[in-house]
């Protein structure tokens, strides 16, 4: 069984940013610029954009952080937005998700310029990832891809269940593995909770991926023997961070399984400063 380290992964993702960044300044082009926007006081959140600032600062990439209150209007966040678009020194935005009730983050995403829409969240980015055109991919989904690309496990012409569906995970991801190339080119079936017979359809998959927000939801009679297990689940427990997976439980019976923490979740973050790298690339013309 191959644990796979997405910590390591992250790490070394980070330090090709990094790398990258300091050889472009080293000639005097100017330093990637992220603004992160975080409304209100979710601790989720705060944990999540100081761990975003962090790595950007270890990366060499300014991060410009905007804390709005809880009750603040839509108006001054739009505003906010569009003033961002407008500043060549922001490479990329990022609006930190969940937002409180009454904004409607919808039409705050769709108000980020598609060019700097670094979380790929953007309707234009959505549909350029479903058209296989160019553009930001949102960063979990790509990170998983990553890992099946740097462990060298080939998905072409596998079996591939996504399980879940959402905007940010299950729908991109699927799209994902459904490109041409080595780590695309799966056979796709993404199910959710009115799937009838999860079990069965999960003991199909080559590649299992797990989106759905339930702790240690994938038991071990839901995974075939030697399937890659890869575990999108942040879920806080009493007992700290837990996946969707039952790590334990299932652990025997695969070839290659993410553990959490330590697996995707890390990779969520290098993704953001690679997409904040491709963005100032392209902005810089370098
Ligand atoms: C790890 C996120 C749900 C909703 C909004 C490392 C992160 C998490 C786990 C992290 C996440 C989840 C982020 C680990 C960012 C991933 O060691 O396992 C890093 O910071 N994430 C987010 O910004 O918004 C979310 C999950």
């Amino acid at each position: 069984m191959v644990l796979i380290d997405g910590k390591k992964i992250a790490q070394q993702v980070r330090s090709e940013v990094r790398e990258a960044v300091a050889c472009a300044v080293s000639k005097g082009v100017r330093a990637p610029g992220l603004a992160v926007l975080l409304v209100g006081d979710d601790p989720a959140s705060q944990v999540y954009v100081r761990n975003k600032e962090k790595a950007c600062q270890e990366a060499g990439i300014v991060s410009f952080a905007h804390r709005l209150p809880a009750d603040s209007t839509e108006g001054v966040l739009l505003d906010l937005i569009a003033a961002l678009n407008e500043d060549d020194s922001v490479d990329g935005i990022l609006l930190q998700l969940p937002l409180p009730k009454g904004l409607d983050s919808q039409k705050c995403l769709l108000a980020i310029h598609p060019e700097k829409d670094v979380d790929g969240f953007h309707p234009d980015n959505v549909g350029r990832l479903s058209l296989g055109l160019p553009g930001f991919v949102s960063c979990t989904p790509a990170g998983c891809i990553e890992l099946l690309k740097r462990y060298n496990l080939p998905c072409q012409g596998k079996n591939a269940v996504v399980v879940g569906r959402s905007n940010i995970v299950g729908k991109p991801l699927a799209m994902l593995l459904q490109r041409r190339g080595a780590f695309g080119d799966a056979t796709v079936t993404v199910c959710h909770s009115r799937t009838p017979d999860l079990a069965e359809v999960c003991r199909r998959a080559d590649f299992l991926f797990a989106a759905i927000g339930s702790p240690k939801f994938i038991k071990a009679d839901m995974v075939k023997e030697g399937a890659v297990v890869i575990d999108v689940g942040i879920n806080r427990t009493e007992d700290g961070l837990c996946g969707d997976v039952d790590f334990e439980a299932v652990k025997d019976k695969v070839s290659a399984i993410t553990p959490v923490p330590g697996g995707v979740g890390p990779m969520t973050i290098a993704m953001l400063l690679q997409n904040t790298l491709a963005s100032w690339k392209r902005r810089t013309g370098i």
